[in-house]
């Protein structure tokens, strides 16, 4: 009987710890997970980039990983295109505005148009 009783009032004892780590682990890592995209995404919104008579308009810098707009005002289609290494190839559409997702890695990164040789600008992650 002492054994039941022990059991009982220890499975009673064990099971509120458990069911509240278990509630506040993944309560906590959803929540870390989603605050740090949401953080970087809410913390630059103004994360844009301008296209005008063959010119890029580039924000002083942008946040790791951070969605990137690219606003194209010209009636060419002009693209974002890391030099090397940046890894991003947004396709500006004419007229109309685009995004793509920044590097992780803090760095300057180099960019062009593959369609106007002339047109250069750096994207600043940090
Ligand atoms: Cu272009």
């Amino acid at each position: 009987m002492p054994m039941t009783s022990a059991a009982m009032s220890s499975m009673a004892g064990s099971s509120t710890p458990m069911s509240s780590m278990a509630a506040s682990s993944a309560a906590g890592s959803s929540a870390a997970g989603s605050s740090m995209a949401g953080s970087s995404t809410a913390a630059q919104p103004a994360a844009m980039i301008h296209i005008d008579k063959f010119k890029y308009a580039v924000p002083a810098s942008v946040s790791p990983g951070a969605k990137v707009s690219v606003m194209n005002m010209d009636g060419e289609a002009h693209t974002v295109t890391a030099d090397s290494g940046g890894g991003f190839d947004d396709k500006a559409t004419a007229g109309a505005v685009t995004t793509f997702t920044a590097p992780s890695k803090p760095g300057s990164y180099p960019f062009h148009c593959t369609y106007h040789s002339n047109m250069h600008g750096v994207l600043v992650v940090k």
